[in-house]
C-alpha cells in the first residue's frame, strides 16, 4: 500500500522538475543516469566554515543529521574546492548523494540555489517535507558567473520600504544568484538610515507631510509618512544577506537630491535671498552648498558611520541630476569658483567630489557614483560608475577606463512601464522582460576593452510612484520587478547565451512555477487578442486562465470560447495564474479618444516653458508659475457640449501623484450655465462619466500646496460615446 502510494507521489513530481531549465543558465549541465532519492533520513555534511550556510539549507530541507565532518552517503555535502574559483559551484547528483561544491561560501550558496531549481517549488516555502521521497535525476553542473557584479538597486527613500520586505527581496534575488543590493537611503523625500551623532537626520527627516518640515510631494499629504532603519537593524540585515551571498550597498544621493537633509538643516543650502513665494513659502531647492566649508563636517559625520556600518569596499555618493542654477546664484559658490579659475557648475560639483571622496578614502573606502562624476573630470580611476542615463553614458565610462556598472535606463529601470497603459514611468523606455533581455554589449558597440571595465549588471527600481499603489502590500512591485529580474539574472550570470524565443519558453515552462512557489506576484505576458466578424478571440501560451470584463468597475468573468459583440471597446481582458496576472489589453476601439474643441482658463499664471494651450491642443502637460491654493482652479470650457462616455481629469505628472491638486473638487456645467458637484480628485486626478453633454468642466483645490513650486495640469482624456 505505502509502496504504491509513493510510486505515484513520484510520478506526479516527475513533470515539475525532470528536464525543468535552470534560470539562470549554467555553463555546463551534463545528465547522468538514475537518481538521487531525497528522504527525510538525509543526512547533511559540510566543511566547518560553511556552518552558516548549513543552518540557511536547513531552513528550507528537513535533515535527520547535521555534521561538519566528512560527507556520507545517503546525503547532502557542501564542500570549499578554492580551485573552482570565486562563486562557482560544481552540483553532483549521483545515486548515492550531493555534493555542492563552491571555490568559495557564495560558490556553495549559488549550488545550493540551483539544487532548489531540481525540487519541487514548495522549497521555496520551506514546505517540502521529504516524508515521501523526492527523486532528483542525476546530473553534473559545473557552474560560474559571467559577472562579479549582480546587483539589483531599491530606492527605499521615495517609498519607505522596511526590514521585512526588504528581507523578502533579497531571498528573492538570492535565489537569482543576485549578489549585490544598492540600498538608495537618501533622497528629496527621506532619509532613511539612523546617524546616531545626528539623530535629527531621521528623527525628523525620516518622516514627511502632516506637520513635518518636509512637506509630502507624492500625496499622502496630511498623513506623517515615513521610516527607517536603525544602524543595528542594518547590522543584521547586512548579516542576513551576507549569508544569502549578497554584500549591501549604501547610497546617500549627493549634492543633488538632497531636500530632504536640507529641510533638517538649513544651513547646508546656498546663502542667498531665495524667493519661497511659488512654494508658498516652502524651500524647495535640493542641493547642498559647495562653498560652505562646515558641510564637510557634517558629511564627515554621516559618512564616517557609514562606513564603519558596512563592510562594502565602496560607498554609493549619488551624484546625479544636480540643479545647478542654485550654485550660479550663490556669491560664496561665485567666489569659489572665480578662485579655482572655473565657470560651469559641473566643474563645482566636481570639487564637491574630491571633497567626499577624501571623506571615504580616510575611512579605507572607495566611492561609487552616478555618470555624472564622469564629466566632473575630477573622479578617480578607481572610483566605481554606475552608468544609468542611457547607454551612451555607459559606453562614456568604459572607454575612459572607469570600472563601471551598466545598468541604462531604457533596460534595467523596472520602475519604467511595461506596455503603453501600464503604470510606471516611461521617459526612458516603455519595456518589458523582452526589452530588457535586447541589452547587448556588441549590438551597442562595447569594445572588448570596454567589455573588460564592466564589472556587472543592475536594476533599479525608483520609487517615487509606488508610494500611491499600496506599499504594503508587494504586488505593484513584484509586478514592476518579474520576471523582468529574472532576465537581469540571465544576463549578468550567464551572459546571453540563447535567443530570447527559447529563454522565454524556458521561463514560462520551468520558472512560472519556482516564482509562484517564492509567492511573487509576477506579471504575465497578456493574452493575444483577435477581433474579427463580430467576434472576439483570446488566447495564451502560458498555461494561464483568461478573464475578461465588460465595461469599466464590472466583475471578471473567466473566458472560455470566442465572444460575439459588435461593442468591442467594451471589453477587456487578462490572464492569471496563481498570485500572478497579466496586464489589462483589449481592442485600440478601447482607448480611442476625442478632442474637441476646448479653451483652459485658470486663477493661476501660466509658465512660459510650458503654456496652457499644449492642454487645449491635447499636446501634453501645461505648468504654472506657482503651488496652488485653496480656491484656486482650472476651468475646460467646450466650444460645442459634448457627448462622451468618460473623462478623465489629471492635475499633476502622469503616473506620478507630484504636483498635483492635493485635493480639489471636480465639477460639470451641462447646458444651463450652472456647474454640478461631479467628482473629488483623488491623488490629483479623477475619472467622470457624464450622463448628458458636458458645456464645462472646473477644477477647484481645496488644500493650500502641493509641496511643489508649481502645479502641472494634462490635456483631458475623452473617450467617445461608442
Ligand atoms: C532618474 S536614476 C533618477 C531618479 C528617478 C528616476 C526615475 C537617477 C540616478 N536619477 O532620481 O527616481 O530617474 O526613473
Amino acid at each position: 500500500m505505502k509502496k504504491t502510494a509513493r510510486f505515484v507521489l513520484l510520478l506526479s513530481l516527475a513533470p515539475l522538475f525532470a528536464g525543468a531549465a535552470i534560470l539562470p543558465t549554467p555553463k555546463s549541465e551534463i545528465p547522468a543516469g538514475g537518481s538521487f532519492r531525497l528522504t527525510a533520513d538525509a543526512v547533511l555534511s559540510h566543511a566547518p566554515e560553511l556552518e552558516r550556510l548549513a543552518d540557511y539549507l536547513c531552513g528550507y530541507l528537513h535533515f535527520a543529521e547535521v555534521s561538519d565532518s566528512r560527507s556520507a552517503d545517503g546525503g547532502v555535502a557542501l564542500v570549499v574546492d578554492p580551485s573552482l574559483g570565486e562563486e562557482a559551484y560544481e552540483l553532483t547528483v549521483r545515486p548515492d548523494r550531493i555534493v555542492i561544491a563552491g571555490g568559495d561560501s557564495g560558490g556553495v550558496f549559488n549550488g545550493i540555489q540551483t539544487l532548489f531549481e531540481l525540487l519541487p517549488s514548495e522549497i521555496y516555502a520551506g514546505r517540502l517535507r521529504q516524508t515521501e521521497e523526492v527523486a532528483i535525476p542525476c546530473v553534473r553542473i559545473s557552474d560560474a558567473p559571467k559577472f562579479h557584479y549582480r546587483g539589483m538597486m531599491l530606492d527605499v527613500a521615495r517609498t519607505w520600504i522596511g526590514i521585512p520586505a526588504v528581507k523578502r527581496y533579497i531571498d528573492l534575488f538570492s535565489h537569482h544568484k543576485i549578489n549585490k543590493l544598492h540600498l538608495h537611503l537618501a533622497d528629496d523625500e527621506g532619509w532613511r538610515i539612523e546617524i546616531l551623532s545626528h539623530p535629527e537626520l531621521t528623527e525628523v527627516g525620516a518622516w514627511r507631510g502632516g506637520d513635518s518640515p518636509v512637506q509630502a510631494v507624492y500625496g499622502k499629504w496630511d498623513e506623517k509618512y515615513g521610516g527607517f532603519f536603525t544602524q543595528q537593524e542594518l547590522r543584521e540585515l547586512i548579516d542576513y544577506a551576507a549569508v544569502r551571498n549578497i554584500e549591501i550597498i549604501p547610497e546617500i544621493d549627493l549634492p543633488g537630491h538632497s531636500r530632504d537633509i536640507a529641510c533638517v538643516h538649513p544651513e547646508i543650502r546656498c546663502d542667498y535671498p531665495h524667493d519661497t513665494s511659488p512654494a508658498l513659502g516652502y524651500d524647495y531647492r535640493s542641493a547642498w552648498c559647495v562653498a560652505r566649508e562646515e558641510n564637510y563636517g557634517l558629511l564627515a559625520d554621516i559618512l564616517g558611520e557609514i562606513c564603519r556600518l558596512f563592510p562594502s569596499p565602496y560607498i554609493h555618493i549619488g551624484g546625479d541630476e544636480v540643479e545647478t542654477d542654485q550654485w550660479m546664484q550663490c556669491p560664496d559658490c561665485r567666489a569659489l569658483m572665480r578662485r579655482e579659475g572655473i565657470t560651469e557648475g559641473m566643474q563645482l560639483q566636481g570639487i564637491f567630489l574630491s571633497r567626499v571622496d577624501s571623506i571615504l578614502r580616510a575611512n579605507g573606502k572607495l566611492p561609487a557614483t552616478w555618470n555624472e562624476s564622469v564629466e566632473t573630470g575630477r573622479l578617480r580611476r578607481d572610483g566605481r560608475v554606475y552608468g544609468w542615463a542611457d547607454v551612451k553614458s555607459c559606453l562614456k565610462a568604459t572607454a575612459a577606463g572607469y570600472e563601471t556598472v551598466v545598468m541604462p535606463a531604457c533596460h534595467f529601470y523596472f520602475d519604467m512601464r511595461q506596455t503603453p497603459r501600464e503604470d510606471g514611468h516611461d521617459w526612458a523606455a516603455v519595456f518589458d522582460a523582452e526589452g530588457c533581455y535586447a541589452f547587448d554589449f556588441d549590438k551597442y558597440g562595447f569594445s572588448a576593452d570596454q567589455q573588460r571595465r564592466v564589472v556587472g549588471l543592475q536594476g533599479a527600481f525608483w520609487s517615487e510612484a509606488y508610494v500611491s499603489h499600496h506599499p504594503e502590500t508587494p504586488d505593484y512591485l513584484d509586478y514592476m520587478l518579474f520576471p523582468r529580474l529574472c532576465v537581469l539574472a540571465e544576463m549578468a550570470w550567464s551572459g546571453k547565451p540563447k535567443p530570447w524565443t527559447e529563454f522565454r519558453r524556458e521561463l514560462i515552462d520551468s520558472h512560472y512555477e519556482r516564482l509562484a512557489g517564492m509567492d511573487v506576484r509576477f506579471r504575465l505576458f497578456p493574452p493575444k487578442l483577435r477581433y474579427e466578424k463580430g467576434c472576439f478571440t483570446a488566447t495564451v501560451d502560458d498555461g494561464s486562465e483568461i478573464w475578461y470584463t465588460v465595461d469599466p468597475d464590472t466583475a471578471a468573468c473567466r473566458y472560455t470560447a470566442p465572444l460575439r459583440t459588435d461593442e468591442p471597446y467594451r471589453y477587456a481582458f487578462h490572464s492569471r495564474y496563481r498570485g500572478a496576472r497579466s496586464p489589462e489589453t483589449a481592442a485600440e476601439a478601447r482607448y480611442r479618444l476625442i478632442t474637441p474643441e476646448v479653451a483652459l482658463t485658470s486663477s493661476m499664471r501660466e509658465s512660459a516653458k510650458a503654456p496652457f494651450e499644449r492642454v487645449e491642443q491635447y499636446r501634453s502637460f501645461a505648468w504654472t508659475t506657482r503651488a496652488c491654493r485653496s480656491g484656486d482652479w482650472f476651468c475646460f470650457t467646450f466650444a460645442q457640449p459634448i457627448v462622451c462616455r468618460e473623462i478623465a481629469v489629471q492635475t499633476g505628472n502622469r503616473q506620478l501623484p507630484k504636483a498635483i491638486f492635493t485635493t480639489g473638487r471636480v465639477e460639470i456645467s451641462y447646458d444651463d450655465g450652472i456647474f454640478e458637484p461631479a467628482g473629488e480628485l483623488e491623488k490629483g486626478s479623477v475619472v467622470l462619466r457624464p450622463d448628458r453633454p458636458v458645456r464645462a468642466l472646473r477644477v477647484t483645490a481645496t488644500t493650500d500646496g502641493n509641496g511643489c513650486p508649481f502645479v502641472t495640469l494634462q490635456p483631458l482624456r475623452i473617450k467617445p460615446e461608442r
